[in-house]
């Protein structure tokens, strides 16, 4: 379907295309068996300045909006998950400066972000805060000019390989949601380490480890806005990047149905190529109808945000559960049209399936999206009653 980009937005797509076409396809089964951070890839995206969509001009981005970035997402989703999510949680990590953070926070650590410079990573969830993100343990306690931190971050993705991490802290526990405040800490803060990296079913590409906090020391001026406005820009963070996420299912399950589609073209069974058997049709074409309705939501709720910013929280969730309960299914699917050659880890559609699996998880469950969603109604309707 046409959605009538501009001139810029498709820039970013062929510009984003050609960078999963020419370097993440041929590379991302030997990332994937590797374990094997993109940094090479990275660095491409870099130059091409993929990085600064999302940053404001002011502090050396390309001063994007939602659907820019949805625009770059789906592409890079539909050669590996893996590399997009290592390039989506860098802007994950540094939204919640762009949404809170001082003038000095913006110009001090933006522009090396938008330049590829620098990656950074963002730190909410805890071994017993997931889902419950108020449910935080780590705390940081102000003594005189700094902030002591304590505690361990879970799986973090760009752990290890970021600069900047954003982390939300505990600062007051009695006053529940509105007890924690966001820290800013670099690589090489007193204090501060990463776990070794986690070893996952999928999305091997992209690094995931703790951030670990033993008595670390810093300036009491990398705290991101007020003290105790931390769950509130938790939040907005998350808002702002789930259409990132769904833009990533997008693209896997694109890139799903492309693999599939070719190998029900040229496989011959009882004489005929299958894709001419009305069983793989249908399941080809629920595929594809699965695909289009969640790219036009997904584009949908980036322009809807992009309009209207202050409004964000049901759009973007509703997009995220759609197209990633989608992409998990195209990517089974592809699986099943291809039966044994599906399965085998010669053809790219495993890969797919294994990696599918995360975005119904990360960056919030879809089980916590639909709460969002729910909640949000509720709302809207006591207002209409
Ligand atoms: N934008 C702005 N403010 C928000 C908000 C949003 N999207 N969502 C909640 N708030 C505010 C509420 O208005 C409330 O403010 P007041 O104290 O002034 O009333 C406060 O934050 C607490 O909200 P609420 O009571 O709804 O919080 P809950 O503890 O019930 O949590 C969910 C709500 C479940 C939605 C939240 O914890 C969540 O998103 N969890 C998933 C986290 C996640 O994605 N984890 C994955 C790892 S991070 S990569």
């Amino acid at each position: 379907m046409d959605y009538f980009l501009s001139e810029e937005q498709q820039m970013i797509v062929d510009i984003a295309r050609q960078i999963t076409d020419e370097k993440i396809v041929p590379k991302r089964a030997e990332l994937d068996e590797k374990h094997q951070f993109p940094r090479e890839i990275l660095n491409e995206m870099a130059r091409a300045d993929l990085f600064g969509v999302p940053i404001p001009e002011e502090y050396g981005g390309f001063g994007g909006g939602c659907l820019d970035i949805v625009l770059a997402l789906e592409q890079l989703g539909r050669g590996c998950i893996g590399v997009g999510t290592a390039f989506a949680a860098s802007s994950l990590g540094i939204y919640p400066i762009l949404i809170s953070g001082t003038e000095e926070q913006k110009r001090k650590y933006l522009p090396d972000v938008a330049s590829g410079k620098k990656f950074a990573a963002f730190g909410l969830t805890e071994a017993n805060a997931g889902s419950d993100a108020s449910g935080i343990q780590t705390t940081a306690v102000q003594d005189g000019d700094e902030w002591v931190l304590n505690g361990t971050k879970q799986w973090i993705t760009n752990g290890g390989e970021a600069q900047i991490y954003t982390i939300v802290a505990i600062t007051d526990r009695s006053k529940g949601a509105r007890g924690a405040s966001m820290f800013i800490i670099e690589e090489g803060d007193a204090g501060f380490s990463c776990g070794s990296k986690e070893k996952k079913m999928g999305i091997r590409a992209s690094s995931t480890t703790e951030l670990i906090f033993k008595d670390c020391r810093i300036p009491k001026d990398r705290i991101i806005g007020r003290r105790g406005t931390g769950f509130i820009t938790v939040m907005k963070t998350l808002d702002s990047s789930r259409p990132g996420i769904a833009a990533l299912g997008v693209g896997l399950a694109q890139g799903a149905l492309d693999e599939a589609a070719r190998y029900a073209k040229q496989r011959v069974q009882f004489g005929k190529p299958i894709m001419a058997f009305q069983a793989v049709q249908h399941m080809l074409a629920d595929m594809a109808i699965g695909i289009e309705a969640a790219r036009a939501l997904c584009y949908g709720a980036a322009k809807h945000i992009d309009a209207h910013p202050e409004d964000m929280s049901k759009v973007s969730s509703m997009c995220k559960v759609f197209a990633t309960d989608t992409a998990m299914k195209v990517t089974t699917d592809a699986v099943q049209v291809m039966g044994g050659y599906g399965y085998m880890c010669e053809y790219p559609v495993e890969k797919m399936m294994r990696d599918a699996k995360i975005l119904q998880i990360y960056e919030g469950t879809n089980q916590i999206q639909r709460n969002v969603v729910g909640q949000e109604l509720n709302k809207e309707y006591a207002r209409k009653k």
